[in-house]
């Protein structure tokens, strides 16, 4: 498979597509490195996971410049994202040896529980975040003594197949970490429907996400999803409407809005909606848009031609939009930050469009801001933005998503559970649980024998 550079159309690799027997011989393989993996110490386990993080981080800028060339990413941004990887093997090493189980009290004996890995886990990973979603599967699943099948998507395998290359020179054994790069219906689709692989962990669009779980219900195969999003920033006249302006292009153009959690639904309270539009306009035409490789660079270009197709169909470029911003002319996937006033159905306003696209919508009071919040099948993330502590923190109950921000449009911490409530996702990933969901809880129970006189 030819990979290309969407900010130039170049084609940058060429990588094979993984057939079916490539994903069973890969099964086999994982299936036999596991159970050694698994019957290491703790601390020998994640002394390895340490090396492997060591690895990454002695070659950062070399999987940055490999995120900035197949998936367009801004370098700035992709020197972050490697720099997660880092840091989620790091703190998934120190979980190896804090999985503990319980004791848990009962008459007549003794009762505990163990945390017993899966064995083969599939990790199916998506294109907008490329390297670290990977991570996000792949470092608890391998602390909690599992092998790890990643297949990258289409677009994106090249930093998938570094890490695989760094895991080895990291010493970790051979097999225990494989990378399938392939297509979704292929490769994909035979690491779900094997019976070999334990649990799948998949980010992608909640349609595959669907099929994936049904077909996961056949086996009652262990399944963790992490779906789209319509997230809502929602902005009330009490709040700092300065902050909150500044702050809103960051939240829908950042990663050009293929971001599951993109605040595109910005929400603002009527007394402050004009005043908010006029601040947002300079905001979003000063987002600096042009060459990932330029460090000033804030938004590049869309994944591919496909991706782009899909955002003209919710809005072609020359559609009437209140405030739209300027992408460069010429080759690579460019699409202008937009910004539309939209009614609360519109089409635009409801489906994820996964690119620079934002919708604002007028409320007049915190009950419909509520209401309109959660008009929406998916849950992730959301933005409140409020100088009113009690009004936060009912928001912060109200809003029906996994992960919310106050006054910041932060929502990704390696240390803080990630996920989603309704047809976002199902399942939590990083923070203190990341592990457990690797693992089967075990309970077992010890009769003791009563003294005999
Ligand atoms: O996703 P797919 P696409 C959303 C976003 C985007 C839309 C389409 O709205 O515009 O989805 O993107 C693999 N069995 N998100 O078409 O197809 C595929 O190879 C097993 C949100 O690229 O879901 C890739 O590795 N695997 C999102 C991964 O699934 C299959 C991230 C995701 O691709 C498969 C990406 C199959 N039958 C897109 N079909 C997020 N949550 O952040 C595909 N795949």
């Amino acid at each position: 498979m030819d990979i290309l550079n969407p900010a130039t159309e170049e084609v940058v690799a060429t990588v094979p597509d993984s057939t079916a027997r490539d994903v069973d011989a890969a099964v086999r393989r994982a299936a036999a490195a596991q159970p050694a993996w698994a019957a290491l110490a703790p601390g020998d386990r994640a002394r390895a996971l340490r090396r492997f993080a060591a690895a990454v981080d002695a070659h950062l800028e070399e999987l940055a410049l490999l995120e900035v060339r197949e998936a367009g990413h801004p370098i700035g941004n992709a020197r972050w994202e490697a720099g997660n990887v880092r840091d989620l093997l790091d703190y998934a090493a120190g979980g190896a040896e804090r999985l503990t189980g319980a004791q848990i009290p009962v008459a007549g004996g003794l009762d505990v529980t163990f945390h017993e890995p899966l064995g083969v886990v599939a990790v199916i990973a998506p294109w907008n975040f490329p390297m670290p979603i990977a991570a996000w599967g792949l470092a608890p699943a391998l602390a909690a003594g599992n092998a790890v099948l990643l297949k990258p998507a289409e677009t994106t395998p090249l930093t998938a197949l570094r890490l695989a290359e760094l895991a080895l020179e990291a010493q970790l054994p051979e097999g225990l970490f494989q990378v399938l790069p392939g297509r979704g219906p292929v490769a994909g689709a035979a690491l779900v429907e094997h019976p070999g692989v334990a649990k799948v962990v998949f980010t992608g669009s909640t349609a595959v996400g669907k099929q994936i779980m049904a077909k996961c219900a056949a086996g009652v195969k262990r399944v963790t999803l992490e779906l789209g999003g319509k997230s809502p920033n929602i902005v009330f006249a009490d709040a700092d409407v300065e902050r909150a302006a500044a702050a809103a292009p960051g939240a829908f153009l950042d990663n050009t809005g293929q971001d599951c959690c993109a605040r595109s639904r910005i929400l603002v309270q009527r007394r402050v909606y004009d005043r908010f539009m006029e601040l947002l306009e300079p905001a979003v035409k000063s987002f600096v848009t042009g060459d990932p490789a330029d460090p000033a660079t804030q938004m590049g270009p869309l994944i591919s031609a496909a991706q782009r197709e899909r955002v003209r169909g919710y809005v072609p470029e020359d559609a009437p939009a209140a405030i739209r911003g300027e992408a460069p002319a010429g080759k690579g996937f460019w699409y202008p930050a937009t910004v539309l006033e939209a009614a609360p159905d519109d089409r635009v306003a409801t489906e994820e469009v996964f690119g620079p696209v934002a919708v604002v919508i007028p409320f007049e009071d915190e009950a419909e801001a509520v209401r309109l919040a959660n008009a929406t099948d998916y849950g992730l993330s959301g933005s409140i933005w409020t100088r009113d502590v009690s009004r936060a923190l009912r928001l912060s109950r109200a809003v029906a998503a996994g992960n919310l921000s106050v006054n910041s449009h932060s929502s990704v911490r390696y240390w803080t559970p990630f996920g989603g409530f309704k047809q976002s996702g199902l399942g939590r990933e990083l923070g203190p649980g990341a592990l457990a969901a690797f693992a089967e809880t075990k309970n077992v129970f010890i009769a003791i024998d009563p003294l005999e006189e």
